[in-house]
């Protein structure tokens, strides 16, 4: 059995729930939960780490998990796993999902109820039993058979890309109908940390009067149905399904509800350690002295500044290291997106996008660029409709031409040649060579082994005709795994041959993804930021890319497309 990091993250993370059901030792389940993680974020591969005897190295992981792991590695299984899981059936773990329900309530449900699983729980809750259990009521029990219903339909994340418009409409409407009782509002929670995906949508307001704000929300267009109305938090559920939290709080502590509730929950879990550490107290109200004394809460600078750090960007804050950095003064000042200068990725009415060379330029121009790449799809892309030869050297004529007539802008002629399953690249290098920028990309044969699609990989991108490696694990969110490929490898090579990552902004791509973008940055990678678009419309994804590369850690100087015009011109 092939056992990958997020196999053996995955047995972690379960040991751990199941081990807070039984009531063990809170330290001990923070270790499984923090080794899972770990592991979740490990770039690269995890069992070469392991053979070359660098695991122990990555910090979060213990001697006692080290084992354990490598236990897994070595057997495919784990001994203390399976004597945990023959004490709990399958589906009591999935009740812990359930608002509401915690590891004690699961314990005793299953202990003295036979409540097993989902099913069950809505049965006994149903028959109007769970209101008797220590802790519960009637009150509790329409939350919890709630929590079910929202359970089974929002199990699936939402990409960035749908989220950001809605909640932007969510803010503008909700302003219209309470205006004069809105003093700040800001979206938070894994939206404002530009999160690729996002579970549930979080709008914090700042408002002396809560209740006008919450009949506002409550009656906005898109409330499908009222999941909770107070005067602190209400939430509602969208007619597209998705969940919206909206809290108010008074002025005063409104940058550290902000803080509190932009999480990520790890992040947050460090900073209350460090408040602790320094006698210190912080929740969404503000950072306080033993004492109860005020000293922090109006925003979020002075929040961290309390805690002796300066301010840390929402991108950041996933317990990646940024409080660390933070402490030592090494936040880097991360990427803007009007410093993006250009877009080497779009696709135009010839191959499968649907406007023309002239508009994509007046949109390009319109968003303060001053180059774009055209680069339709390759000879044997049928089914994106890919330019033939004749047609390729058409639109380079078209081009060179439509530069005669453009100042301080440029448009470069491209392609975005597909790695046939060889490794060898669409077009023969003669043509190429007539091009100003080479895109490499896969679009078939995804499913092939490790060995295969890595090798396939780093043939293509020794042609000294490509320039970048687009959407490179070709991961599509909630439909399709990235493919097999040695990113490592990869990045090894293309350093040495300078070539450029693609950090896709389509937004059900984002491919490069965070993780992986760090660690290109650590190998000294150059990254380039591209839509994909195939209609004008599509350039305006760059933001996405954007907020990807800044959990990135990116700065301007990482990005190629950050250099101007002349600046670019002589690293093609
Ligand atoms: P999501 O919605 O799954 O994409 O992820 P988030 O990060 O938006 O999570 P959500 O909506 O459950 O909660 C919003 C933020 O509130 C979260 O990022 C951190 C904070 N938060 C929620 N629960 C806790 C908690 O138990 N402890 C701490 N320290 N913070 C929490
Ligand atoms: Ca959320
Ligand atoms: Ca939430």
């Amino acid at each position: 059995m092939k056992v990958d990091a997020t196999k053996v993250a995955s047995i972690l993370r379960e040991m751990a729930d199941l081990l807070s059901i039984k009531g063990e030792n809170p330290f001990r389940i923070r270790a499984y939960e923090k080794a899972a993680r770990t592991l979740e974020h490990l770039p690269g591969d995890m069992e070469a780490l392991y053979k070359q005897g660098k695991l122990k190295d990555i910090s979060g992981l213990g001697k006692g998990m080290l084992e354990k792991i490598a236990t897994i590695l070595n057997t495919g299984r784990l001994p203390a796993y399976e004597e945990l899981k023959k004490e709990f059936p399958e589906g009591t773990r999935e009740l812990l999902f359930i608002s509401e329900i915690g590891p004690k309530t699961v314990k005793l449900l299953y202990e003295e109820e036979g409540v097993k699983n989902i099913e069950d729980l809505e049965t006994f809750a149903k028959s109007g039993k769970l209101r008797d259990l220590p802790g519960m009521g009637a009150k509790t029990e329409e939350n919890i058979l709630r929590g079910i219903k929202l359970y089974r339909t929002s199990k699936a994340r939402i990409l960035l890309g749908r989220a950001q418009p809605l909640v932007e409409e969510v803010i503008a409407e909700l302003k219209n109908r309470a205006s004069s009782w809105i003093e700040k509002i800001s979206p938070a929670g894994s939206l404002r940390r530009g999160k690729e995906t996002i579970g549930d949508i979080d709008i914090l307001v700042s408002s002396r009067n809560s209740s006008p704000v919450m009949d506002g929300f409550a009656q906005l267009s898109f409330v499908k149905e009222i999941l909770a109305k107070g005067e602190t938090k209400s939430s509602i559920l969208t007619t597209q399904g998705l969940q919206i939290d909206l809290r108010v709080v008074s002025p005063d502590s409104f940058g550290a509800a902000l803080q509190y509730f932009t999480g990520s929950k790890s992040h947050n879990i460090n900073l209350r350690e460090r408040a602790i550490k320094r006698g210190l107290k912080i929740n969404e109200y503000g950072v306080f002295t033993r004492e109860g004394e005020k000293l922090a809460g109006k925003n979020e600078k002075e929040v961290y500044a309390s805690l002796d750090l300066p301010f840390i960007p929402p991108e950041l804050r996933e317990d990646r290291g940024e409080i660390e950095a933070a402490e030592k003064g090494r936040i880097p000042c991360l990427l803007r997106e009007k410093e993006i200068k250009g877009d080497l990725h779009m696709h135009t009415k010839m191959s499968d996008g649907v406007n023309t060379i002239e508009e994509l330029i007046e949109k390009a121009k319109s968003k303060g660029y001053e180059y774009i790449a055209i680069t339709d799809h390759s000879l044997s892309l049928k089914v994106a409709r890919g330019l033939s030869i004749e047609t390729l050297l058409a639109q380079i004529k078209e081009i060179k031409k439509i530069n005669s007539h453009l100042e301080g802008f440029k448009v470069l002629a491209g392609s975005e040649v597909d790695i046939k399953k060889d490794g060898s690249l669409d077009y023969p290098d003669e043509i190429l060579g007539k091009l100003d920028i080479v895109i490499a990309a896969i679009h078939t044969g995804f499913k092939q082994d490790k060995k295969t699609i890595t090798a396939r990989v780093v043939k293509a991108i020794q042609s000294p005709f490509v320039r970048i490696f687009a959407h490179p694990t070709g991961r599509l969110l909630g439909e399709r795994e990235a493919y097999a490929v040695d990113l490592n490898k990869v990045l090894e090579v293309a350093k040495d041959r300078g070539i450029w990552l693609e950090i896709n902004a389509q937004p059900q791509r984002l491919d490069l993804t965070d993780i992986w973008i760090m660690e290109a940055k650590k190998k000294g990678v150059k990254l380039a930021i591209n839509t994909d678009a195939h209609n004008k419309e599509g350039l305006d994804f760059m933001s996405l890319g954007v907020a990807t590369a800044r959990r990135g850690w990116c700065q301007a100087p990482d990005v190629v497309n950050t250099l101007s015009l002349e600046e670019f011109i002589h690293k093609l």
